[in-house]
């Protein structure tokens, strides 16, 4: 069962274990995003007008008005340019620098993550800065242009490279992911709501192989009955402290600076 820890407080056996872990992965989603200012999933703001993601994150909505979808890509990828990494995803990129084995697994298209320094990263759903063609394996990064796109190579259109509900995941990706998260000492799910499938799970199968999981969200999930440890705050507050702490646990000593 969970030991839900109040608010932002991080048990120190947290801390102990990933001070002393060899291999670390962690499951990002939108609520890491959140402090940079892009609006969550299933956040109270909503994400676009009266749309709903899951109405236009699909390949109907595509088929049915390329215009509207690309109008949306490319109103979120303004939000996104607009938006600087926030001390969630600084945190998560100086953990990998401390851990020997970390891999960062993210449900985020936002790339804010690579932006904050993080090197190991694999995009569960894609990037909302590339774009790839519906016929052949073209695929562009994306820079500033707008309206419908079509291929250089091949005439046909270019859709986000994103991977939108009712399609399955790059199969590569999910393997690394799920091995990442079986192998782990310890595996951090920080900022999703835990309820698309199937990053969700991951978890729950680290759970299931007797790992350990901690979960740091601002509000309860369904994950939160299964984690073995459960912080809730932000997580540009919790992660800097997380990193913080391990440092200080991490470098005998430390605690005790000789008078400069
Ligand atoms: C698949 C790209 C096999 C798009 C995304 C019926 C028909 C078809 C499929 C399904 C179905 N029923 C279920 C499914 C499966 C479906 C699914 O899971 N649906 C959900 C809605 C139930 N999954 C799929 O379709 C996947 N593919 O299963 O393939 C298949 C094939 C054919 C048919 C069936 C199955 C593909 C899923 C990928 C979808 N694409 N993104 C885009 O971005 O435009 S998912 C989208 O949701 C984002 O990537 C996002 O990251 C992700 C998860 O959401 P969260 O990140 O968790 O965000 P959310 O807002 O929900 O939560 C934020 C959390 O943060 C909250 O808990 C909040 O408390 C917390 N928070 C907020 N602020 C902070 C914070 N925490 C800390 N600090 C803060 N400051
Ligand atoms: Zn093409």
């Amino acid at each position: 069962m969970s030991d839900a820890a109040e608010s932002g407080r991080i048990p120190q056996e947290v801390v102990t274990r990933l001070s002393e872990a060899q291999r670390v992965a962690v499951l990002t989603g939108a609520g890491v995003s959140a402090e940079s200012g892009i609006p969550t999933f299933r956040g109270k703001a909503g994400l676009w007008k009266n749309h709903r993601p899951e109405q236009l994150a699909t390949p109907q909505a595509f088929r049915s008005d390329p215009a509207l979808v690309w109008e949306w890509y490319h109103w979120r990828r303004g939000l996104v340019r607009q938006a600087d990494p926030n001390p969630a995803h600084s945190a998560l990129a100086e953990m990998e620098n401390r851990i020997p084995h970390f891999v960062l697994i993210t449900q985020n298209v936002d790339g804010l993550h690579m932006r904050a320094g993080s090197g190991n990263v694999l995009e569960m759903h894609g990037n909302i800065n590339r774009a790839r063609c519906c016929s052949c394996d073209n695929r562009i990064q994306l820079t500033d242009e707008s309206g419908v796109l079509d291929c250089a190579r091949c005439g046909s259109l270019m859709r986000p490279d994103i991977v939108w509900f009712g399609e399955s995941l790059d199969p590569d990706i999910l393997a690394q992911s799920y091995r990442a998260a079986g192998t782990a000492d310890v595996f951090v799910v920080a900022g999703t709501s835990s309820v698309v499938q199937p990053a969700a799970s991951l978890a729950f199968s680290v759970k299931e192989a007797g790992g350990f999981v901690l979960e740091i969200n601002l509000d309860p999930t369904p994950l939160t009955g299964a984690a073995d440890i459960t912080v809730l705050g932000k997580a540009g507050e919790v992660l800097p402290e997380l990193v913080k702490r391990m440092w200080e646990n991490q470098t005998p000593g430390s605690l005790f600076q000789p008078d400069r």
